[in-house]
């Protein structure tokens, strides 16, 4: 596999050659593009958005929206107005600098006008899935002393405010007039009698952005924050790997509450100033295909479980719609299938480039760029002006088809700043001097592409969401039945991993399908749907350490009918 090459047709790139650009780049011919390099202040609200009203492209379309019933385009002025609105409303509760706000909503344009507003006030932005219950909005809020969201009447009902002292301010999007309750506030009533004139809130590089909770393999999610400065990455990937120009039209069909519907769904397009596609609603591959068209999209970001599910479709579909403004296709979040990357070729005429990155990266860091020739089944090389390597378990560099840790020279711009609360979390992916460790394991080949191999660690990789199994894990034991619950991923042709439990019943309980049922509705309820195991299994007891930590990796022994491997320190 490792020979097979697809020569990239050269189109129209920013970067040039791969190897001339990593001789001469610099990150601070980057940095020039912004207004800290003027004024020594900067806020990403004001480059994604006003910068491009104050440059003249004001009317330009910044924003397509569609999700089946509402279809709305918005112009840089309109988002910059409605987004100094919404500003104006947060002053006007005293959020400010530094202050966590979180979104808990599906996407919609007021999403996007919320979150530019909460970056205008200097504040730090908080995502949500939409699909999150109760215990899993709880713990975030909690966890990062969050003192405003922003939600809908539908979704309102998750916020567990009583147990949240520091959630001081609930703004509702939507028909509020059944809730009959003081303390919310109208978000539309309250935008429409705010004033257009807004003077963001002016920060230092080092400031915060945005944090974005992700799943470890222990404890609790992880709150991973970042600062303005990342902006430089988003604005640089989106040039050399987006390859976004001027007049392009671009679709990135994750959703906030994921990194990448945020770093490349909203700030790496605004920042280069191009019109952008946001769509909610839900999946199919007509109505995808039907948006490609309809908006002629030419650069189409996306992930592998979904181009999995469009090569599931029916054939004909493909004949049914014209998708030859696309130029450009990206895909990022698990391994893409060398399968899928040939059906790309023959199904679009595109070669679909993988993109390998992390939360904790901020922005993208080994991709397949489009003047390169692509090797299905890799990631691809690390951008110019980054440096990846293979290290072994002692932290030294491995040679070239050695699998080992993949790892980062510390540096970027868009390097997570913290892990909120948690210095200890963060300090271990900096255990080797002076590399960030991902926590992927894979090899690079003598040509320098990178190969992923799988997670070092236990984190599951479920249609590209990422899931703890101790949060699952923590999950099912809060039910009556279940006495013990060890969670692993399990190899899936359609979502690449998909949640199996191995359950241990509590006495006077007995195994039924019933009851497995039952189990898998409480996991969604309350903790989401992507975190329900699709596929549960009774035990008599479960494999544990000494130390009482089950050994999820002689489950997926079990799963997989392979060798169990060293077991000196499983219990009795
Ligand atoms: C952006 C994002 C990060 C983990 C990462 C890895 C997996 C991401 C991948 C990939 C193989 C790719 N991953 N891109 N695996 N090939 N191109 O996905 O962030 O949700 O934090 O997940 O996803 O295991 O460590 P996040």
């Amino acid at each position: 596999m490792n020979g097979e090459q697809l020569e990239s047709v050269v189109y129209a790139s920013n970067m040039g050659s791969y190897e001339q650009a990593c001789k001469r780049f610099q990150w601070k011919d980057v940095e020039s593009h912004f207004t800290w390099s003027r004024t020594g202040k900067v806020n990403m609200a004001h480059e994604a958005i006003d910068r491009h009203v104050y440059e003249g492209r004001g009317h330009k379309t910044a924003l397509l929206y569609c999700d089946g019933q509402r279809e709305e385009a918005y112009t840089f002025m309109q988002l910059c107005m409605e987004s100094n609105r919404f500003g104006n409303v947060l002053r006007k509760y005293n959020v400010a600098k530094g202050d966590r706000v979180f979104i808990f909503m599906p996407r919609s344009p007021e999403l996007i006008i919320a979150l530019l507003g909460i970056l205008k006030v200097g504040a730090v932005a908080g995502p949500l899935f939409e699909a999150f219950m109760e215990t899993a909005v709880k713990d975030r809020l909690e966890d990062s002393g969050a003192v405003a969201i922003v939600t809908t009447p539908e979704l309102l009902g998750r916020i567990r405010r009583d147990e949240l002292p520091e959630l001081k301010h609930i703004f509702v999007v939507g028909d509020c007039s059944s809730l009959d309750d003081g303390s919310l506030i109208d978000f539309k009533a309250e935008v429409n009698q705010a004033s257009y004139e807004f003077e963001p809130e002016w920060l230092d590089r080092e400031d915060g952005l945005i944090i974005h909770y992700t799943s470890g393999s222990t404890g609790k999610p992880k709150g991973v924050y970042h600062v303005q400065n990342a902006m430089i990455q988003h604005y640089y990937t989106g040039k050399v790997v987006l390859d976004l120009q001027e007049d392009d039209v671009y679709w990135c069909t994750a959703d906030p509450g994921w990194v990448t519907g945020t770093s490349y769904g909203i700030f790496a397009p605004w920042l280069n100033g191009v019109t952008n596609v946001i769509r909610g609603g839900r999946f199919s591959p007509e109505n995808w295909y039907r948006t490609i068209e309809r908006y002629q999209v030419n650069i189409w970001y996306s992930a592998p479980t979904a181009f999995r599910m469009l090569m599931g479709a029916n054939e004909e579909i493909l004949d049914k719609y014209d998708l030859s403004s696309l130029r450009h296709v990206l895909s990022v979040g698990e391994p893409l299938n060398p399968e899928v990357v040939r059906w790309g070729w023959k199904a679009y005429g595109q070669r679909i480039h993988d993109t390998w990155w992390m939360t904790e990266t901020g922005g993208q860091l080994i991709c397949n760029y489009p003047q390169m020739a692509i090797k299905p089944g890799s990631m691809g090389k690390p951008l110019p002006g980054i440096e990846a390597a293979i290290l072994d378990d002692e932290g030294r560099e491995l040679p070239p088809n050695r699998m080992g840790h993949l790892a980062i020279r510390t540096g970027w711009p868009s390097m997570m700043r913290k892990i909120w609360n948690n210095p200890v979390k963060y300090d271990e992916y900096f255990r080797f001097n002076g590399w960030y460790v991902s926590g992927d394991s894979a090899y690079m080949d003598e040509e320098g592409y990178f190969w992923f191999q799988g997670r070092i660690d236990d984190v599951i990789n479920s249609s590209g969401e990422r899931i703890g199994p101790f949060e699952v894990e923590s999950k099912l034991v809060e039910h009556p039945a279940v006495a013990e619950a060890g969670v692993i991923g399990k190899p899936d042709p359609l979502r690449g991993e998909i949640i199996k439990a191995f359950i241990s019943l509590r006495e006077g309980y007995q195994p039924s399908d019933e009851l497995k049922e039952e189990i898998y509705g409480f996991v969604r309820e309350g903790l989401s749907a992507h975190a329900a195991p699709r596929e549960i299994e009774f035990k008599d007891r479960l494999p544990k350490t000494r130390s009482g930590k089950i050994m999820r990796r002689v489950l997926k022994a079990w799963e997989l009918q392979l060798p169990t491997g060293d077991l000196s320190t499983i219990e009795d």
